[in-house]
């Protein structure tokens, strides 16, 4: 048994006669009511219900690790949640055809079965189903958009500091670190603190920090994970960042640019201590920070 499908091709210079074709209404329900067509509607509902539970969970388990340990980080894991639900239902469609088109498909093909004939005109050329398909997309783009642009304004006013005082989380005196970063570590000195330098990041909790960042050989990149700042280092110049830790605890440092060999185990902590506890820090690094 041959599973060629012998049928002849809709020819496309030659569309039905007008007079032929269902009212939308009438295609829509003759689409629905193909046993496929269906199933990848249920499958599509139930993969949008599994998606964002799933997502959910991903930030949960991400911030067993630690975070968000700023406001930054938080904005950051909001966004990255918005963005996956709003995207579930797209994201759902597509992967219930491919599911359904593999186990059907697949299924017909190992029983030796025809491939079952046409039911109904194609959605191909629907114009109701176009400008559905559209619409739908282009108002949750134009959302995701308007959402990016926003966060993206509040996380830069985090990070550098150009939010007025009274709407940062502490308008203390920030405290001023020089990162620099070289095959295959990073250096923090403390220009206040009588230039005292660590191979780790020790830094007072509810204050503001701000970065001056630097490499002594190639590119690097300069990621406090859980603190949701990313900024690159690159020799000859100085970048700058900066954030506020909300939350007491060890988070990581990592490099986030190939630098070489041991690009991977690049990487170093950040301690967010109490004030007291910064204070005996800088004291015990042979720095005399009066309180
Ligand atoms: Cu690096």
């Amino acid at each position: 048994m041959s599973t060629v499908d012998q049928r002849p091709l809709a020819d496309p210079e030659q569309p039905e006669e007008p007079t032929n074709r269902p009212a939308p209404r009438d295609r829509f329900r003759e689409w629905i009511a193909r046993p496929y067509a269906r199933r990848i509607v249920i499958l599509t509902v139930i993969l949008t219900l599994l998606i964002v539970p799933v997502a959910f969970l991903v930030l949960h388990f991400m911030n067993l690790s630690g975070g968000p340990a700023s406001p930054v980080m938080y904005e950051i894991e909001k966004t990255m949640f918005v963005f996956t639900v709003v995207s579930a239902p797209l994201m759902a469609v597509t992967l219930a055809i491919l599911l359904y088109s593999l186990v059907g498909w697949g299924r017909v093909k190992a029983k030796g079965l025809e491939p079952p004939m046409q039911e109904s005109p194609a959605i191909r050329g629907n114009s109701t189903a176009t400008v559905l398909w559209i619409s739908a997309t282009s108002v949750l783009a134009f959302f995701l958009v308007v959402w990016g642009i926003t966060e993206l304004a509040t996380i830069t006013a985090y990070s550098y500091g150009s939010t007025a005082a009274d709407q940062q989380p502490n308008s203390q005196k920030a405290v001023v670190v020089n990162v620099t970063g070289q095959q295959w570590v990073w250096t923090f000195e403390y220009p206040d603190e009588q230039g005292i330098t660590s191979p780790t990041l020790v830094v007072p909790v509810n204050r503001p920090v701000y970065f001056n960042v630097t490499s002594l050989d190639v590119v690097h990149n300069f990621w406090a994970v859980e603190l949701g700042i990313k900024i690159d280092a690159n020799p000859g110049a100085v970048t700058n960042t900066g954030v506020t830790p909300t939350k007491l605890g060890t988070f990581n440092i990592r490099c986030a640019e190939l630098c070489g060999l041991h690009h991977a185990y690049m990487e170093t902590t950040v301690k967010v201590v109490t004030p007291e506890e910064y204070q005996a820090w800088v004291r015990e690094m042979g720095g005399k920070r009066m309180a």
